[in-house]
């Protein structure tokens, strides 16, 4: 790990936001090192973002380097290591006089911020600078992304982990264990309903999951349905999209790419396809990854997917095709 690490984050005045950057600093995901921060907002907002920094400033943490907050990505994008990229316009709101319902409307206008943010990522980033994003649609944000950055030495993701972490407190309440004890809880394809939570490779006790719940009803009719809605029963219970457990889940990411991951293990991002496991490439789709020993993160290419994996993976995959195919003229 380097001395000093500069961190960018956008979307940094959303509800994510407050719960994540604190974390960026506190020792823990990133260890003794300086963190610089570069927050970056709408021009709307941005003003907010004196009052995080404030708050920043007032709590003592001593790995905090310095905070910037601007509303002009290329210049945050300046020398930085890593890209925490939250900020999207969400659905449901009035944009340019148009409520956004249609996803493909969220496509549209999300995917031309993502071809700006690529390209300054591109340009000024770090060569070997990791790219995570949240915002949503995020597979196909991060394909644009990725596509107007044009600089291989980058690695973008799109964030499934927090559909990972679910899927993990499920299968430990059902078990009776610890969430600790769930490994291998690889969730394929794109972050959306679709997504697969794959139960047969995930492992406990070095068994498969699949073994140790017989209940396949339990399987078929609560667990997979109800990691894929997850993300709507909390907006329906709590009035407002998840964001502690976001937040959580792109720290838990970010430790997972910096860290060497354990033979018994892998985590869960979507990466860009290069056509492992037959998923067609150029897209980015949910697969079990690893990071090695020297940091480079790599898919996981020898687990076994059943006919029914394969299925429920390529009802995802076609999604990600169709989305692709929205936004050809970004790409
Ligand atoms: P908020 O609406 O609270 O915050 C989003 C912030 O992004 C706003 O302050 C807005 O001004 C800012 N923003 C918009 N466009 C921007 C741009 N071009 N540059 C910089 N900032 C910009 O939303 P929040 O709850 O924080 O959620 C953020 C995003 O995460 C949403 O797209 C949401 O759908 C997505 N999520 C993704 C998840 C995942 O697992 N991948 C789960 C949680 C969340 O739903």
């Amino acid at each position: 790990m380097k001395n000093e690490i500069k961190v960018v984050v956008t979307g940094a005045a959303g509800q994510i936001g407050y719960s994540l950057i604190p974390r960026l600093i506190d020792g823990n995901t990133f260890g003794d090192t300086t963190v610089n921060l570069s927050l970056v907002e709408i021009p709307q907002v941005v003003s907010k973002l004196e009052g995080l920094a404030m708050e920043l400033d007032d709590s003592y943490f001593p790995n905090l380097g310095t905070i910037d907050y601007t509303d002009n990505f290329s210049e945050a994008a300046d020398g930085a290591d890593w890209f925490l990229l939250v900020g999207s316009i969400p659905r449901g709101i009035v944009y340019n006089g148009k409520k956004i319902e249609e996803r493909s409307d969220l496509l549209q206008i999300n995917g031309g911020i993502f071809v700006d943010q690529g390209k300054a990522i591109g340009e000024f980033g770090n060569e070997n600078a990791k790219i995570l994003v949240v915002g949503n649609p995020a597979n196909t944000n991060a394909l644009i992304g990725r596509k107007a950055a044009n600089n291989s030495s980058q690695t973008w993701m799109a964030m499934t982990m927090l559909d990972s972490n679910r899927a993990k407190s499920m299968l430990a309440k059902k078990l009776s264990c610890n969430v600790s004890e769930i490994k291998k809880m690889i969730i394929w394809g794109n972050h959306s309903p679709t997504m697969y939570p794959d139960f047969e490779n995930a492992l406990k006790d070095n068994q498969s999951v699949a073994n140790l719940i017989e209940d396949t009803n339990w399987i078929d009719s609560h667990f997979i349905p109800n990691v894929q809605q997850r993300g709507k029963a909390v907006i329906d219970a709590r009035g407002a999209s998840s964001a502690t457990s976001a937040a959580k889940a792109a720290l838990d990411t970010v430790i997972a790419c910096e860290n060497a991951t354990s033979s018994d293990d892998c985590f869960s991002a979507a990466v860009y396809s290069d056509g492992a496991y037959d998923v067609p490439e150029g897209i980015m789709c949910g697969f079990p990854l690893m990071t090695t020993p020297s940091g480079e993160i790599e898919i996981i290419r020898d687990l076994t997917l059943s006919d029914n994996a394969r299925s429920r993976l390529n009802l995802s995959v076609d999604e990600l095709l169709s989305e692709r195919e929205a936004v050809k003229d970004l790409l």
